[in-house]
């Protein structure tokens, strides 16, 4: 797969109303897993074992995590991160990942 088939494969896995949007709850398991996949090298699919960590967090921390990740990201402002904005998403932060290594 390319980078950006990739990508797209995660976009989707993470959009499990398949709506082609990711919302708040669909993000929160997004950013856990991008966190897991990190450790793990490579990014592998892991479908037999979803993160529990999201399950430690109350909602009201939840949105405050989610909360400046949509408003940074979502710049259509209708409360969904939409393919073009992930891929956006995406590059901005390994740009802020670079920046930040030098
Ligand atoms: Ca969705
Ligand atoms: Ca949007």
């Amino acid at each position: 797969m390319s980078e950006q088939e990739l990508q797209f494969h995660y976009f989707k896995m993470h959009d499990a109303d398949n709506n082609n949007k990711l919302d708040g709850q669909e993000l929160i398991k997004s950013l856990f897993h991008w966190h897991d996949a990190a450790n793990h090298e490579a990014g592998k699919a892991d479908a037999q074992h979803p993160p529990p960590e999201a399950k430690l967090f109350g909602d009201d921390e939840l949105v405050q995590m989610i909360d400046p990740i949509l408003d940074q990201d979502d710049k259509n402002k209708d409360g969904y991160i939409d393919y073009p904005e992930f891929v956006q998403a995406q590059r901005n932060a390994a740009a802020a990942q670079q920046t930040n290594q030098v």
